[in-house]
């Protein structure tokens, strides 16, 4: 029973795979673990100092489609000065062009991750993550995925 009750607590404090996706300073909508569970799945390899860890997930573009941003035949005017930003748990944050997620402008493959090495994410870096898989350097790859906010600066 007690252990029980500490895998349950450790189940909460890590948190289902679901995250906050705030337009335009519109009220946040949850992106939830059955969303995510909906959408395609896609792999890629992030680059750690040369060492190279496998990871599975959906792809950002794909998360942000399923939030009502509307890539139609590619993007134009004021969504090319629109920009992504992913918050994590611990107060780190990295922006994306949201050129950068769109596949008619780049193949960018940028990942929203819940696997790494065919396991669940462990609770220092996940449920989610960001991987963006052509970085040289996976300082953009945000672990502890809480939120995305996609700003358009041209009102
Ligand atoms: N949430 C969060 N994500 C982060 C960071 C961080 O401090 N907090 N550091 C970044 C940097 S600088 C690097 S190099 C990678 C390291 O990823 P790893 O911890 O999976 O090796 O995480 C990136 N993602
Ligand atoms: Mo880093």
């Amino acid at each position: 029973m007690r252990w029980f009750l500490l895998f349950l607590i450790l189940g909460c404090v890590h948190g289902s795979a679901q995250l906050l996706l705030r337009i335009n300073g519109a009220p946040p909508v949850t992106i939830s673990a059955a969303d995510l569970a909906a959408l395609p799945r896609h792999s890629a390899t992030s680059n750690d100092h040369g060492k190279h860890i496998p990871y599975e997930g959906v792809l950002l573009h794909d998360v942000l489609e399923k939030g009502g941003i509307n890539f139609g035949k590619g993007l134009r005017g004021k969504q090319l000065s629109t920009y992504v930003e992913a918050l994590a748990s611990d107060g780190y944050q990295v922006v994306f062009a949201l050129a950068d997620v769109d596949p008619t402008i780049a193949d960018s493959g940028i990942l929203v991750a819940d696997k790494r090495d065919g396991q669940a994410l462990a609770a220092t870096e996940g449920p989610l993550r960001i991987v963006v898989p052509h970085d040289k350097r996976p300082a953009r790859s945000l672990r502890l995925l809480r939120e995305i906010d996609v700003v358009q600066l041209n009102k």
